[in-house]
């Protein structure tokens, strides 16, 4: 089990952060998604198959691309 936060600059109201938490959480794989629009994060917990560039890769699909660290 692995637990990554994302910088995520695109999230600016209550409406984004149910976007990614209900896209993020069907990925397989993932546990826990937990978003903050104030603080522009998402600390997601998963664990195999999902992985740290799948769920960029996602985020990035539904236009919540996470800054680079
Ligand atoms: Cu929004």
């Amino acid at each position: 089990m692995k637990t990554v936060t994302y910088t995520i600059p695109n999230i600016s109201c209550s409406h984004c952060v149910h976007t990614i938490t209900t896209e993020v959480s069907d990925v397989a794989g993932v546990k826990t998604v937990m978003a903050d629009k104030d603080s522009k994060q998402a600390v997601i917990t998963f664990d195999s198959p999902a992985t740290e560039e799948l769920i960029v890769a996602t985020l990035t699909e539904i236009n919540y691309p996470p800054a680079l660290s």
